[in-house]
């Protein structure tokens, strides 16, 4: 089974460039941009990495990307990250990234696009990869910030395929981003939002009837209400789930008792993704082989939900055309 899933071509629908920075490169680039780290080794910040929610991940997530600073930092991270992915047997990322978390530390977005859009171009060119880019707005910070943020990147807004809404959740309902999603739409942006991880199946409904989005991410909590998770297998909404992810930030207390089997018995449209790889005990691979240890599942299942991530991904006709 463990030579099937490395083998399989698996498509991600769910990752945070950011939280795909290892802690290895976290001190190279520590050193080449001259910056004191809070650990002494990257097995040290291994070791740190244990989560009781999300915010104590966030918290650790905002602090490694400080290392980030120049145009060939963002390259760097975005080319590390798509090598191993493609050494897993991935062959698509939807990549998620925060602008405002950099912004915020004096980094330009000219420097945050210059380098992801960089290393884009090149796997595509030269890797058998395809990437999506999924503009995020950190929904603990201001509306109006974001909106002035998404104006501000009008520039890239040809290269970018959808906008998505992450960070901490709880408190901060998709309702208070209503004019930030109308303006991706006018733009012509498809929207996606993170809902229903650590908030409840309440915020998974204004996501979308509010936010207007095509994906959710996570989504597990949509089982807390009987109608939402109708809805969701009549109208067929992908939930990007991710396994690891929820483990670590203790969503669920243990693998073995995660939703995913139910979301799939009840009819769902489920994907499996990595979230933040660096933070969470491994890439798509481990994701899998996890499922496939925890759950029993046979390999047409991981086929089927291959398949849905192939559906929903952000590629070009031939190329999902390529996937299949
Ligand atoms: C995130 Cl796991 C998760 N949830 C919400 N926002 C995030 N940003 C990076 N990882
Ligand atoms: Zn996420």
């Amino acid at each position: 089974m463990h030579d099937f899933l490395r083998q399989l071509p698996k498509v991600e629908l769910h990752l945070h460039i950011e939280g795909s920075l290892e802690p290895e490169l976290m001190f190279a680039l520590a050193q080449r941009n001259n910056i004191d780290l809070p650990y002494a080794s990257a097995q040290e910040a291994k070791e740190a990495y244990d989560f009781n929610d999300l915010q104590a991940f966030l918290d650790l997530y905002f602090q490694g990307m400080n290392v980030l600073r120049h145009e060939e930092d963002f390259y760097d991270l975005a080319m590390d990250y798509f090598h191993r992915a493609r050494r897993e047997g991935v062959v698509h990322v939807d990549m998620h990234f925060d602008p405002q978390a950099h912004l915020q530390r004096g980094v330009p977005l000219e420097v945050v696009m210059g380098g992801l859009l960089k290393a884009k171009q090149e796997a595509e060119e030269s890797m058998d990869f395809s990437v999506g880019m999924i503009m995020a707005f950190l929904r603990d910070r201001p509306a109006e910030e974001a909106l002035h943020v998404l104006e501000q990147a009008a520039p890239y807004w040809k290269f970018i395929d959808a906008i998505g809404l992450d960070s901490a959740e709880r408190d901060h309902p998709p309702s208070e981003f209503k004019t930030l999603f109308a303006r991706a739409k006018e733009i012509g942006l498809v929207r996606v939002a993170h809902a229903g991880e650590e908030g409840p199946a309440d915020y998974i409904i204004q996501a979308l009837d509010l936010l207007g989005v095509e994906r959710i991410d996570h989504g597990v909590r949509c089982l807390e209400n009987p109608d939402l998770v109708e809805r969701l297998r009549r109208e067929q909404v992908v939930l990007t789930v991710c396994p690891l992810s929820n483990v670590c930030l203790k969503v669920v207390d243990d693998l073995r008792e995660h939703p995913l089997p139910t979301l799939l018995q009840k009819g769902l449209n489920v994907t499996i993704s990595s979230d933040d790889p660096a933070y969470f005990g491994g890439g798509m691979l481990a994701n899998h082989v996890a499922c496939a240890d925890a759950f029993g599942w046979s390999e047409d299942v991981f086929v089927q939900l291959t398949r849905n991530a192939i559906d929903a991904a952000f590629v070009s006709a031939d190329r999902r055309a390529d996937l299949l």
